[in-house]
């Protein structure tokens, strides 16, 4: 397939061409094209090729992608000049995620394991093993699904399974990835998602990185902020980590500290910064309280903590001097002294971004607390530039995750299963008779394995979408692998390749994947981006979506009475323009006379209004290149896009005169909470017998377990395998020479891996890190599951581990 997205050559929007892009299967003959720009679409004049717009379909970062296909294939890719999150520009994965569909091994037909092999059966007999199992035990059934949802995919679960099975076991991966920050924007502001938006990259003047590759893992936005730094302009970048990174490379500042101990980081800035009086008092005062965990010290902390006086606030990080906390961090005083000065100032603007780092931590909701709290009493907050934003990972962690609300708590819209005010609204708009949600919790991801994983655990049927939970779920061996000896558990899993997840699947079903379904997506700034179906899948692979809904409608067969709304119609139901039922269920009828994401996409939309965070009609997002909610309807009938939230600048929901308002804050006072939440050791430790650190986590070049990267030719070759980083003085003291085999041993399972040392990036001594992508080397048969106990997110950053060197 050739790539070319070097030619940058005028491209001529021609009558056929257009002709051509209206005819595409997903794009409805009557939706007018995007207007084209003065000057064209710049994009390469290739004979025969149609050119459609998509979001990327790997990063949280949401680049646009222009894709060309020819003769039902994908068969160019190249940048979007047209998007503002990219101008463009996209990374090495970018560029050839084209290539992702035309894997050898694509999975083209549904399997049925039988005595032991999976064998080719129709959807038919798919569709209806799997409506007889969920029928038997409608409780037992859970639904794993992903960031990488659509939109559209992941309502459709939801709603299928909480307003019709009235079971809300269904969670995703992000819960392995946002979770924590999800409860960080709800214990400080009432309301989860970032406030403000990428735009902070051209504005900053200090870029303050707090646990994240930024340079590997959204590269884009890096090279967005490098790019200044290369123009001249005089930015710093500070780089908080725990091990030395491409981004640590680029850094004015390196501060490397001892996991854990950014909880004690941040507290010692907030104490620097009430002993050199920089508090802004102003802004604390009219828009803040100060909030505890617990009602005295040694309590259990709450989610939601207690009030607290400013004076005990002060108390309470009295202890974090830059010298002590110097002793615990591995950070010196004066690094130390140098944030605090840093945040004192109030000359400069400071973005602080964070992903993994402080996430994936028993302490999640904590340090995403910390991080708020102190820019909020610093002040650095709310002007464009100057204030805190967590980033997402995955393409929709946002947008189907975190707003569709697939969480097992959830509903779409910030919505609570066990808030009754807030589930009678939902079977309100889905037209359910009351009570029809159930008000108990279902469980959350770590859970939900643990009860299928285990005999007599009450989930016995689990269905898996757009995942791979076999690789990526902490200590594997206990939360996946013992399924194989469960003869009586049933795991289904929908997917585009074969995996270490559908090894252990009883049925596999062969899914489309990116361009070969219509989609929409929301990344990390609030932007929600709609995309057409432009090629065909492989074989009989169909749209998870479809899946759901042709599951849900074999149960409405069956007689479940969950399957029908409150006057009696298919959970599903949708009519044509003549007001005709489409039976969308059939695959014939799925890209027929409806647009099945465009109804459940608008279907899902008033859910979005309840807490301020509309989203733009499917229509207008179909001429856009993404639009940041809340988007609102101007006196002359366009839509308009927010970039910040709570600043009256911005915010058309922020009372007028107020210039602040946190309008969904916790105590009903429109202010923030400015948290304490003290230091807490993580749950392992090294000692003698484990005497190092564990960390693991991405590289540049693959996504998550490389099942789709491990097949781009380019990709693989950049980064073959999984390696182990080992420090110098540690590789010297085991005399350990980079290329040499080790053995990595913990509490929970060992594996080999070639040492390399000095390579991309550098541990401190004491420390190893391993990325997860290689499936051949599951470094998760070795991390620990214990996780936060707001978020629930496992902490895959730290556990202890020994090094074994096994041959030169
Ligand atoms: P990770 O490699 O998971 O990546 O993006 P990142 O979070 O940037 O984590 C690396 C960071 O964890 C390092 O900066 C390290 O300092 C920090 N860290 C380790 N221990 C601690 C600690 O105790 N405290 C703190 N504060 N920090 C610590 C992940 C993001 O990347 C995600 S979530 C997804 S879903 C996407 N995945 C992905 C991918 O698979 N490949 C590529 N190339 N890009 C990706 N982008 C997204
Ligand atoms: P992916 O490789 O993204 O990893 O973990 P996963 O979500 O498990 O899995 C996506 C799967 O969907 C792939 O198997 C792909 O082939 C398939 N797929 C692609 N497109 C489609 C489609 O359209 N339909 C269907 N049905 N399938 C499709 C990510 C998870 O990993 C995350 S988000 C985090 S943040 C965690 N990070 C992490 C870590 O930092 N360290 C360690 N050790 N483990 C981690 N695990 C977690
Ligand atoms: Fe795709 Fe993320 Fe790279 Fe942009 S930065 S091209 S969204 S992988
Ligand atoms: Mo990582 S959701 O999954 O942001």
């Amino acid at each position: 397939m050739p790539v070319l997205e070097a030619s940058r050559r005028r491209f001529i929007q021609s009558a056929a061409m257009a002709a051509a892009t209206a005819v595409v299967r997903g794009r409805p003959a009557a939706a007018a094209d995007p207007p084209t720009p003065p000057g064209g679409l710049a994009l390469p004049v290739l004979p025969g090729v149609t050119w459609d717009k998509a979001p990327c379909r790997f990063c949280g970062v949401g680049c646009h992608v222009q894709v060309g296909v020819r003769d039902g294939k994908v068969v160019a890719v190249s940048g979007d000049r047209q998007a503002e999150v990219n101008k463009g520009l996209l990374c090495v994965k970018g560029y050839h995620v084209g290539h992702i569909l035309y894997g050898p091994d694509r999975l083209t037909r549904p399997m049925l394991r039988k005595n032991g092999k999976l064998e080719p059966i129709t959807w038919d007999e798919a569709i209806d093993t799997i409506a007889r199992r969920i029928h038997a035990a409608p409780q037992k059934f859970a639904f794993y699904g992903s960031g990488q949802w659509t939109v559209p995919e992941g309502y459709a679960a939801n709603k299928f399974i909480k307003g019709g099975l009235s079971n809300n076991h269904i969670d995703p991966n992000a819960r392995l990835c946002m979770a924590s920050a999800v409860t960080g924007y709800i214990s400080t502001y009432g309301v989860d998602e970032p406030y403000n938006c990428y735009d902070d990259l051209d504005h900053c003047d200090v870029l303050v990185l707090w646990g994240n590759n930024f340079a590997e893992m959204h590269p884009v936005l890096f090279s967005r902020f490098i790019d200044r730094k290369l123009k001249g302009d005089r930015i710093t970048l500070v780089d908080l980590t725990t091990r030395h990174t491409r981004t640590s490379e680029r850094a004015d500042h390196v501060l490397v500290f001892q996991p854990q101990s950014d909880l004690s980081i941040a507290n010692c800035i907030a104490h620097q910064l009430i002993a050199a009086n920089a508090v802004a008092t102003d802004f604390v005062e009219k828009h803040c309280t100060f909030r505890k965990p617990w009602k005295k010290p040694g309590d259990p902390q709450t989610l939601m903590g207690e009030p607290c006086s400013f004076d005990e606030y002060k108390q309470l990080v009295a202890e974090y001097t830059p010298e002590a906390v110097a002793k615990t961090s591995g950070l010196s005083a004066e690094q130390l002294r140098l944030l605090g000065r840093l945040f004192a100032d109030r000359s400069k603007k400071i973005l602080s971004l964070w992903c993994m780092g402080p996430n994936q931590h028993t302490q999640g909701t904590a340090m995403n607390n910390l991080i708020h709290a102190v820019h909020l009493l610093s002040g650095h907050w709310g002007r464009p530039g100057d204030g805190p934003q967590s980033l997402t990972g995955q393409p929709s962690a946002c947008g189907t995750v975190r707003e569709v609300g697939t969480l097992s708590h959830a509903l779409p819209g910030d919505l609570r299963v066990d808030k009754p005010d807030q589930a009678a609204r939902a079977e309100q708009l889905w037209n359910l008779p009351p009570g029809r949600i159930n008000p108990k919790v279902g469980y959350h991801a770590v859970e939900m394995w643990e009860k299928f994983c285990t005999a007599g655990g009450d989930i016995d049927t689990l269905w898996v979408q757009v995942t791979n939970p076999g690789q990526t779920l902490p200590n594997v061996h206990k939360l996946f692998d013992a399924k194989a000896k469960l003869p009586n558990k049933f795991l289904i899993v929908s997917d585009v390749y074969p995996t270490a997840t559908t090894e252990l699947a009883d049925l596999v079903l062969p899914s489309a994947m990116w361009v070969e379904k219509n989609g929409v997506f929301g990344n990390s700034e609030r932007r929600t981006q709609q995309w057409f179906k432009m090629v065909n899948p492989p074989g009989d692979a169909r749209d998870d979506c479809w899946q759901t809904i042709a599951v849900a409608r074999k149960l409405f067969d069956l007689g479940h009475s969950g399957m029908r709304d409150k006057d009696g119609k298919f959970l599903f139901h949708m009519t044509d323009a003549k007001g005709q039922e489409v039976p969308v269920w059939k695959w014939e009828s799925y890209y027929g006379t409806v647009n099945v994401d465009e109804k459940l996409f608008e279907e899902y939309r008033p859910f979005t209004q309840i807490k301020h965070k509309d989203v733009a009609p499917y229509p207008e997002l179909v001429k856009a290149r993404g639009l940041r909610w809340p988007v609102v309807k101007q006196p002359d009938g366009t839509w308009k896009e927010t970039r910040y939230r709570f600043l009256e600048e911005y915010d058309p929901y922020v009372a007028k005169g107020k210039g602040v308002q946190f309008y969904h804050s916790v105590a009903g006072d429109d202010k923030a909470f400015i948290w304490f939440r003290p230091y807490v050791p993580p749950p392992e430790v090294p000692d003698k017998d484990y005497p190092l650190w564990l960390d693991t986590g991405r590289v540049l070049e693959h996504w998550h377990t490389g099942t789709m990267t491990r097949r781009v030719p380019q990709l693989k070759r950049a980064m073959p395998s999984a390696y182990v980083e080992v420090s110098r003085d540690d590789a010297t003291a085991l005399g350990v020479k980079t290329g040499d085999k080790v053995r990595l041993e913990t509490r929970r399972g060992s594996l080999e891996l070639t040492a390399w040392i000095d390579g991309r990036g550098k541990c401190p001594k004491g420390h190893v890190f391993v990325p997860f992508f290689d499936e051949t080397k599951l470094i998760n048969r070795l991390t620990l599951e214990a996780h936060c106990p707001f978020s629930k997110q496992p902490d895959y950053k730290k556990c202890a581990v020994r090094l074994v060197k096994v041959s030169a």
